[in-house]
């Protein structure tokens, strides 16, 4: 089986080990692009990404460029020997695989043959998927650029993708005039897209829209999202904001909605809620979705910009465990890398997650304390 890998993460394994794995390597933006573009254009008998709007945009955008129903997959959890044999049996001789996280988690060597593509190979910069995706595949066109911006903005690597940035707000104006003289000055950035003055942007609200359907309704959301755009023409980001008749806009508008609902009330029970010892803010998410935790802890953790940290959990009685979302606006703590010390997870220098036997929540907590408020 061959396996196919547009991608743009830090890798947890050494590919140079794997005698199955080509990493393809160029000199530039441009040449990566072409490179990229050479395998994308290729059928293949699955398609996966992770669930999350990065992976999802990129595969609207070449489900977009194939014009005909595709064979998806989200995954998250990786690939094991197991799924692999099973995938085999189902006749699976060929898998492209988007902005794909859990390959680092994956049997990779029960592939016959890997292909590796993504920018931090070639120290090309922290490119997303969905923009690779779309910058191979330029005849999607404004819509394709439209749908990678949103997987751009949802990644926060904006500040690589000014151009793409600058030319959607340009494009629309009416939904974001409070961007207008910071595109024309080229001064777009990860946090200002989302939220300027003090008030969220329509990238906020488009960025909800996209999550909306794997936190609401799991893998079967992201299922249906991906097979009614196979369906249905179209759309522009004026339309997401006004009444359609496009059944994609209805869906997504719907669930935007209801989880803009969802927000409110986690947010009101927040507030009731929360335990504040000194820098640190500890709070029980009361909502039990999939990717929904990690969202509502970077929105309230936008609220808190003076070194507070932001650590929600949710119970999993299943595996014993309390599952964490750690969130902070100043990345000196290191929450990664303080997780990885504690032995309980890993993450970047402003968010992390951790896992943390039931038990053991006490010490976890105590730790925290010890660690940041004595920072
Ligand atoms: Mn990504």
């Amino acid at each position: 089986m061959e396996l196919v890998v547009i991608d743009h993460h830090q890798l947890q394994v050494d590919l140079t080990k794997l005698d199955n794995t080509k990493i393809i390597l160029a000199s530039n933006l441009e040449e990566f692009y072409q490179k990229a573009r050479i395998y994308i254009k290729e059928d293949y008998d699955l398609v996966i990404s992770d669930e999350d709007p990065d992976g999802i945009t990129s595969v609207i955008i070449y489900n977009l460029y194939k014009n005909k129903k595709i064979n998806f997959l989200g995954n998250r959890n990786g690939l094991k020997k197991e799924d692999i044999n099973l995938l085999k049996e189902k006749g699976i001789k060929s898998i492209i695989a988007f902005d794909w996280f859990p390959f680092n988690y994956s049997d990779l060597n029960d592939f016959d043959k890997i292909i590796y593509i993504s920018p931090r190979s070639s120290n090309l910069g922290n490119i997303n998927t969905s923009d690779t995706v779309y910058q191979a595949l330029p005849e999607t066109g404004k819509f394709g650029r439209d749908i990678s911006t949103i997987g751009t903005v949802c990644d926060y690597l904006v500040d690589n993708c000014k151009e793409k940035i600058n030319s959607v707000v340009l494009d629309y104006k009416g939904l974001f005039p409070e961007l207008i003289n910071l595109a024309e000055e080229n001064k777009l950035d990860r946090y200002n897209v989302y939220k300027i003055n003090n008030a969220n942007t329509k990238f906020f609200d488009l960025s909800l829209m996209l999550w909306a359907p794997f936190i609401l309704e799991g893998q079967e959301g992201n299922n249906k999202l991906i097979e009614l755009i196979t369906q249905n023409q179209i759309f522009t980001l004026n339309e997401l904001f006004n009444n359609s008749n496009n059944p994609t806009v209805i869906y997504l508008q719907r669930l935007w909605k209801k989880l803009e609902n969802l927000l409110k009330q986690e947010e009101e029970n927040f507030n009731l809620n929360k335990r504040v010892i000194g820098k640190l803010i500890f709070y029980e998410v009361k909502t039990n979705k999939p990717g929904f935790m990690s969202k509502f802890s970077s929105i309230i953790s936008d609220k808190y910009p003076n070194g507070e940290v932001i650590v929600m959990r949710t119970r999993n009685e299943n595996k014993g465990i309390f599952s964490h979302s750690l969130r902070t606006k100043i990345g000196n703590y290191n929450l990664g890398k303080l997780m990885i010390k504690l032995g309980v997870g890993g993450g970047h220098e402003e968010a992390a997650g951790a896992n943390v036997k039931i038990e053991k929540e006490e010490w976890f907590e105590k730790e925290l304390i010890k660690e940041i408020n004595n920072f």
